[in-house]
């Protein structure tokens, strides 16, 4: 007899094994440290309503906004350079999913929040956690939005001298998303973006003036207010050279633009453009941090939960000490992100309100680029360690972790890289004769004495007093060291503050809390993260360091 398929075929089996997915719940209810922070930080009479708002915006992430954020990824933007008729139309068309970003951004007032200022200086915080929980969601609107609040904040600033900016103002902080605009933020040209002043090439000439003589350097650059159309839709003399490839940040379209014929406003003194973008700059810088805090903690949220549902060697991943040791090394960098990006976004509040004592105004100037430079750090290193938790499966394009992972690459490099940060560090010391790192460091030691009475947090309390006393001993010598010794060593320095405040923060926040969690996570920060300060040289560092680099090389 003719034998069976069966019988004659061995059968590859495939078995019916699906991994169980990682699932996102509400992030606000599930991170503890935001909710302890607002609750320590926000005035009695806001609570209820930011406490609640809060976690309302974590309902609508899980249940509408992620899957948008997915779609954007999908869906990406395109360079439509021509109609069908062949007139050129340079229109950059995105997904239906990025409007409806725009439309959940402005009904849940992720600008508005700062400027309706109904819990006073506290209301940047509000706004800057809500941002924190949204943007891994956000298809990387949020990097429209930070620019907007740049660009909102500077309207406000500016509407008294010019009445144009009223009109922006009204719209870059509405709550209606048929109303409200987004801002870019144009400071980069082709031949480079960290020295402006000598990479500028666009000209700016006023109408009808017979002068065209051009301030060379930054001293010659201004900021100038424009509509990217004009009434009847056409573009402002603005052409779209082309749509950049880019590693990441996909769902969002940066292009090269030509500006040739574009009208546009002067806003403040000519010359004065880099002073006044910098304010600008520090919000972006901000919100940069904000989403250095999303994407990492958004891959521990989706790490722990997969932990618990993935098995290997007959036990789930979350009862591999081994596994579970890398997961609390991640949630104690997130956790020292998130104390950070906070903190400056409170000194910010009181700042704005007209609040902040000088020791405030001091450390929200020291700060800003500490926590940008730091942040942007950790998250792709968090992004990274993140990716690795899911094994092969963090590698699968259409799970959230490569994106995630891309993403977070772009963060110390736009707004400023982490060297030029480091040098806005020593640009605040300077330029403040001092004061910005003299109150940092007392502030710190206040933060010292604070928890005192805690046994339990010596071990924290030790290393940093340890590392302030390294750090005042490498000043006192970097005084009679030459300029060109500062600026080697400004990286270093920058980071290693960076660290030695955010090991403050957990450690004044456990002292807060008094939660057997936050004090694991002060003295681990500290034990791991203040051993390895690099920045002590000598000036021979210099000369070996160059040798080293370019032993061999020809060109
Ligand atoms: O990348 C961009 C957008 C990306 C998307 C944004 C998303 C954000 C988060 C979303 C996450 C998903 S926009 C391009 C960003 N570009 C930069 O950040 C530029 C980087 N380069 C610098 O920052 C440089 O340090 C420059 C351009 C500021 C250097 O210019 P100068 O002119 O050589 O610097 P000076 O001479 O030191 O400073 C000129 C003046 C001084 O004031 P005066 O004239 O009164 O003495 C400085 O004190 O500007 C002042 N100044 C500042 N003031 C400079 N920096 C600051 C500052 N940070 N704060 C206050
Ligand atoms: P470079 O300045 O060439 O830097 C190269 C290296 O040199 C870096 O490691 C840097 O740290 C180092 N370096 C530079 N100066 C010094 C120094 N003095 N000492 C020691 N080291 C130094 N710009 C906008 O204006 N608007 C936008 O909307 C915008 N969107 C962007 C979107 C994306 C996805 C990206 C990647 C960039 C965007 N940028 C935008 C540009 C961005 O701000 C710049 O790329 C960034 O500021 C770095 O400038 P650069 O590319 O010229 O790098």
């Amino acid at each position: 007899s003719i034998p069976s398929r069966e019988q004659s075929f061995a059968h590859e089996r495939t078995g019916h094994f699906v991994q169980q997915k990682p699932v996102l719940t509400n992030p606000y209810e599930g991170n503890e440290l935001i909710q302890d922070y607002i609750l320590r930080h926000c005035p009695p009479e806001h609570f209820e309503r930011v406490n609640s708002d809060l976690s309302k915006c974590g309902e609508r992430i899980v249940n509408e906004v992620d899957a948008l954020g997915d779609e954007c990824e999908r869906v990406q933007p395109y360079l439509k350079r021509t109609d069908g008729w062949g007139e050129r139309i340079d229109e950059i068309v995105v997904s239906p999913a990025w409007y409806e970003q725009h439309r959940v951004s402005a009904e849940e007032g992720l600008i508005a929040i700062g400027y309706e200022n109904e819990s006073g200086s506290f209301s940047r915080v509000h706004q800057m956690a809500k941002n924190m929980l949204t943007g891994a969601s956000s298809g990387l609107y949020n990097c429209p939005l930070a620019m907007t609040d740049g660009a909102a904040m500077i309207s406000k600033s500016q509407r008294g001298n010019h009445d144009f900016l009223e009109e922006a103002y009204q719209n870059l902080t509405s709550r209606d998303g048929a109303q409200f605009w987004t801002s870019g933020q144009w400071m980069t040209e082709k031949a480079g973006g960290s020295d402006v002043g000598d990479a500028t090439h666009t000209e700016a000439r006023i109408i009808d003036d017979k002068n065209d003589k051009v301030t060379e350097g930054s001293r010659g650059l201004s900021m100038f207010y424009l509509k990217i159309r004009d009434a009847g839709g056409k573009l402002n003399g603005i052409q779209v050279h082309k749509l950049k490839e880019k590693l990441g940040t996909k769902q969002l379209p940066t292009a090269e633009l030509i500006l040739d014929g574009c009208e546009a406003h002067l806003v403040g003194e000519p010359g004065r453009g880099i002073p006044l973008i910098s304010g600008m700059l520090t919000v972006t810088r901000i919100h940069n941090a904000v989403a250095a805090c999303s994407f990492m903690r958004r891959m521990v949220h989706l790490a722990r939960d997969y932990a618990t549902k993935r098995t290997a060697f007959k036990k789930t991943l979350s009862n591999h000490a081994a596994h579970v040791s890398t997961l609390a090394r991640m949630e104690v960098d997130v956790r020292a992100a998130e104390l950070l990006s906070l903190e400056v976004s409170r000194l910010f509040g009181k700042s704005e309100n007209g609040q902040a004592s000088k020791t405030e105004q001091d450390l929200m100037r020291i700060l800003t680029p500490l926590a940008k430079a730091q942040t942007a750090k950790q998250g792709m290193v968090v992004c990274s360690e993140g990716l690795e938790c899911f094994g092969g499966q963090g590698y699968i394009e259409e799970t959230p972790m490569p994106r995630l992972f891309r993403d977070a690459q772009v963060l110390p490099i736009w707004e400023g890289t982490s060297t030029v940060m480091s040098l806005d560090v020593l640009r605040s010391i300077q330029k403040s004769s001092g004061s910005s790192l003299q109150s940092l460091l007392g502030d710190i030691q206040k933060k010292l004495s604070a928890s005192a009475d805690s046994e339990a947090l010596s071990p924290s309390r030790n290393k940093i007093a340890t590392a302030v006393k390294d750090i005042l001993r490498f000043l006192k010598r970097v005084e009679t060291e030459s300029m060109e010794f500062q600026l080697k060593s400004a990286r270093d320095f920058a980071f290693s503050l960076a660290k030695l405040y955010q090991a403050t923060l957990l450690l004044d926040h456990a002292a807060f809390t008094r939660k057997e969690s936050d004090i694991y996570a002060a003295n681990l920060f500290a034990k791991n993260r203040l051993n390895d300060l690099i920045y002590d040289y000598d000036q021979a560092s210099i000369k070996n360091e160059f040798d080293l680099v370019f032993a061999n090389y020809q060109n």
